[in-house]
């Protein structure tokens, strides 16, 4: 008989997924911790319960978080990625061959941990590299001391529990203040169908100290749902606003091979479904 993982959400959706034996099992400091084999989707890590990333999926999250605001700024140098101990997302940043400094500000180093031993494919990110470096702090607490970034990634679990405050107004006028005047951010959102008036919240408060507030889709099978709204929002620079002909300029420049993110789907993935724009 076959053993089962089981993601529940908000009581309106369960998703399940056929594995192995767990391989992590651990409670940390502030969260739930597990590894799966899974097999379909190769390993998978789950935090208090939620499917955070796989190995078969994760560079559709990971790429189209980091890769629309790095390819919107002109010329990124440094970036902070809030949360993503993973380090699927700090390593798609460490692809920009411009890139001087990326600081990784994590507050659960067992995470870390754990996806340097299960995880290596995305941990890649989290190896030594002269341009990298890892806080193991409250983001909340650090944001408001870092030097001015070109682009802050906001990496979280869901907008609810211990990640609500991630999704505060006062959270993001703390990214805001991190940026540099023609600096970008992005965060996860959630999904449109369960996330919903978190969303719009999120947005209202971003339009109201952004002058470019823009949603965007990706697909993420293993996400409920399975399509996830990510923001990206900018003083300077419009995501929505670049040519084709830009995009794909600068993507041949830093040499970026990519799976999932293209120019076209860039600019398409903005391209809102009635029920999303409304949001
Ligand atoms: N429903 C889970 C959403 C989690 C988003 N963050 C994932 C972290 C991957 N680096």
């Amino acid at each position: 008989m076959k053993a089962w993982f089981c993601e529940e959400l908000k009581g309106q959706w369960r998703q399940s997924v056929p594995v192995g034996p767990v391989l992590v099992d651990q409670q940390s400091d502030f969260q739930h911790i597990q590894v799966y084999e899974t097999e379909g989707f190769g390993r998978m890590l789950v935090l208090d319960g939620k499917v955070q990333c796989t190995e078969r999926d994760e560079f559709t999250y990971h790429e189209m978080l980091t890769h629309v605001p790095m390819l919107s700024h002109p010329e990124p140098k440094t970036v902070v990625v809030v949360g993503g101990g993973d380090g699927g997302t700090v390593r798609e940043a460490l692809r920009h061959p411009g890139l001087e400094k990326a600081t990784l500000v994590e507050i659960d180093p067992q995470v870390m941990e754990v996806c340097r031993q299960w995880l290596p494919t995305m941990a890649k990110g989290l190896q030594p590299d002269p341009r990298l470096e890892i806080v193991t702090r409250d983001a909340a607490e650090v944001i408001g001391s870092l030097p001015p970034q070109d682009i802050v990634l906001v990496d979280s679990s869901d907008p609810e529990g211990p990640s609500e405050v991630l999704f505060s107004a006062e959270f993001f006028a703390s990214l805001k203040r991190a940026l540099k005047p023609d600096g970008l951010i992005a965060l996860q959102a959630g999904s449109p169908f369960f996330f919903g008036p978190q969303i719009a919240a999120a947005r209202r408060e971003l339009e109201k100290i952004f002058r470019f507030v823009r949603p965007y889709l990706v697909a993420i099978p293993t996400y409920p749902g399975g399509t996830w709204c990510l923001i990206a929002a900018s003083d300077a620079h419009d995501p929505q606003a670049l040519s084709l002909e830009e995009l794909r300029l600068r993507r041949q420049q830093r040499g970026l091979e990519l799976r999932y993110y293209s120019p076209e789907v860039h600019l398409g993935s903005m391209a809102l479904p009635e029920f999303v724009r409304e949001l």
